[in-house]
């Protein structure tokens, strides 16, 4: 329906032939596949696209710049298990897009970027075509995999590919690079419609096989003191139930890492959060169920293991994830939903608890730091400290457990996920595998637009920066998006002095700034908070109003520290002059 269909005469006059062309197909075979969402920026070659797949029903969402369109996908692409379609002109709004997409891969959240490109021939010639760029060859090593469709007849099957390719396996960004010909190329309208591929099973169920179940179980009954740890490809399952029963019935603590934080809900008496160090160390049995022994697991070796030998199961769909950094005794290779029912059923009726000793000692570990912390919390200091700014958020998001959390910066990035408490699943997002700042902003628009819900931005002052233009975006898609900023007049701390000159430190802004007047600059809401009462007021009116605010929340500049909690990865100077 969709088609703009034309009727032409052919060389015989009688025969007229209803036609379709590149346009309409792409938008066409979106839709077939229930793809109904575009992030992007527009121009040439892909503007008439933009205003086709509007018009055709798809939601259009224009950005300022196509790293937060990107990113905005790929987060989409994490919350729906459909791939997130971010759509950008090419040579430069492709590289803009691709850092996104490169991100999405790091990141197992399945993305399509779809770039125009200029012509081949002239391409290929390197004759300096408008924004000249053999874009396939840059993004390959980038993605999952890159296709490019040359002819009208084949944009069912390039867009076929590049779905199976990004939800399937372990997810990720592909690219499908879209010729500025390819757009205007006809077709006969009947011929077009069976060239289109309506995907059977985009993800099929990858099912572990029985004795890896059966070794892992082995493994977990002569644990002493196991432990779960829950990682995002958990939340991504979507196996919400089924893994919730495999951690009640196994009584094990578990460990979230961040956006598995509220797959069961932090305040579950099993949760180990507020226990990292101690159960790191002291586990014995480990099962990783969608989580990798990368750097924000310390590879899985090192001080924060302690000496305790380990035996680590681990629950992937990426066979090669295996042994990448410590050895996997019991691999359980399959999707998670499949891996972690078949384990239920291997557990049949009578599963052994875990020794009391062990879990009580968890729970007792994670009571005293959380007692510890409590009194931070309600601190009303001024200017604020991060932990009277977070102690509020925390309380809102108790209350609001739906709304989403966003979060990124260093210190306030380190201290809100320890903080605050998340209570459903994939309700926190934040800067994942790379640590990336800017996720910000796009992340924000893309959980409003594809879930609905409220969406609470906790940024860095400098984190923000990355992506501060779409705060115009979400103004004019009027989402309900409240952004805090935690300012600390700059990175990490905002007291930093040049030791060789009269230009500003490298870590520190413009002291002082009113970042809230942005947000009014669009038509938002904007505030300035120095107490955590004028926060904790701010942010309930925004939530309550539903109305893009942006709430400058004033933080004490010698709060934070250097890295927040990853200063340890700073390589420092022995030569340096003090
Ligand atoms: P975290 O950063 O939370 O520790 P990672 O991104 O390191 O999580 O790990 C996610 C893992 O989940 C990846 O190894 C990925 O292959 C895996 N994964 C993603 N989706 C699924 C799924 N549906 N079934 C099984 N494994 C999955
Ligand atoms: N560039 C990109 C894309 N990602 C990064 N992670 C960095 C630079 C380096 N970086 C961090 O790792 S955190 C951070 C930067 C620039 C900003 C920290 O400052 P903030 O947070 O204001 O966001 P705090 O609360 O002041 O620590
Ligand atoms: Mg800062």
């Amino acid at each position: 329906m969709s088609a703009v269909v034309q009727s032409i005469s052919s060389a015989a006059p009688d025969a007229e032939r209803e036609l379709t062309d590149g346009f309409n197909l792409i938008i066409d075979a979106l839709k077939l596949n229930g793809l109904d969402t575009i992030y992007g920026v527009p121009g040439i070659p892909i503007t008439d696209f933009g205003r086709m797949a509007q018009a055709a029903g798809i939601r259009v969402l224009s950005f300022r710049h196509e790293q937060n369109a990107g990113y905005a996908a790929s987060i989409a692409g994490f919350l729906t298990k459909k791939p997130g379609i971010c759509l950008t002109v090419s040579a430069p709004g492709f590289l803009n897009g691709l850092t996104a997409l490169a991100h999405a891969t790091t990141n197992c959240f399945p993305m399509i970027l779809i770039s125009g490109s200029s012509e081949r021939e002239i391409v290929d010639l390197q004759q300096g075509d408008y924004e000249e760029m053999d874009q396939l060859a840059v993004a390959k090593p980038l993605c999952k995999a890159a296709f490019r469709v040359l002819h009208a007849q084949d944009i069912g099957i390039g867009l076929a590919r590049a779905i199976r390719a990004a939800v399937s396996g372990r997810p990720g960004g592909v690219y499908l690079d879209l010729p500025a010909k390819l757009f205007g190329q006809v077709m006969d309208a009947e011929e077009g419609r069976k060239s289109l591929v309506k995907v059977i099973d985009a993800a099929p169920a990858q099912l572990p096989s029985p004795e890896s179940v059966q070794r892992a179980l082995d493994v977990l009954k002569g644990a002493k003191r196991p432990l779960i740890i829950l990682g995002k490809g958990a939340a991504y399952a979507q196996a919400d139930d089924a893994i919730r029963q495999l951690v009640e019935r196994s009584g094990i603590p578990f460990l979230p890492m961040s956006m598995a934080k509220g797959l069961l809900p932090d305040l579950h008496p099993q949760c180990a959060g507020a226990a990292r160090s101690t159960v790191l160390k002291d586990s014995d049995v480990v099962m990783l169920i969608g989580a990798r022994l990368n750097w924000l697991l310390s590879h899985g070796k090192g001080k924060s293991w302690g000496d305790q030998p380990k035996k680590f199961i681990q629950i992937d769909i990426e066979p090669k994830e295996m042994d990448s950094n410590v050895e996997i005794v019991a691999p359980v290779v399959g999707d998670i939903g499949s891996c972690v029912s078949a384990l239920l059923a291997g557990m049949g009726g009578a599963w052994p608890v875990p020794p009391a000793d062990w879990t009580t000692a968890v729970a007792k570990k994670r009571d005293e730091n959380v007692a510890k912390m409590a009194p931070r919390l309600m601190n009303n200091n001024v200017p604020m400290d991060y932990h009277g700014a977070l102690g509020v958020l925390r309380t809102i998001i108790k209350e609001r457990p739906d709304a989403i959390l966003i979060n990124e910066g260093a210190n306030t990035l380190d201290l809100a996920r320890g903080v605050i408490d998340m209570h459903q699943p994939r309700k926190r997002l934040d800067v994942g595998t790379w640590g990336v700042m800017g996720i910000g902003m796009g992340y924000a628009i893309a959980a409003a637009v594809e879930t609905g819900k409220p969406v609470l931005a906790v940024e860095g002052d400098s984190a923000f920066g990355f992506s501060g233009m779409e705060v115009e975006t979400i103004c004019r898609y009027n989402l309900p998006v409240c952004v805090v900023i935690f300012n600390n007049n700059g990175i990490y701390r905002g007291t930093d002095v040049n030791t060789g000159g009269d230009d500003p430190a490298t870590t520190v802004f413009v002291k002082d700034a009113r970042y809230d007047r942005m947000m009014e600059a669009f038509g938002g809401v904007g505030v300035n908070a120095v107490s955590p009462d004028e926060l904790k007021r701010a942010v309930n009116a925004a939530m309550d109003s539903g109305k893009p605010t942006l709430i400058n929340a004033v933080i004490d500049p010698t709060a934070g520290s250097e890295s927040g909690r990853i200063g340890n990865l700073n390589p420092q100077s022995a030569l340096k002059k003090k």
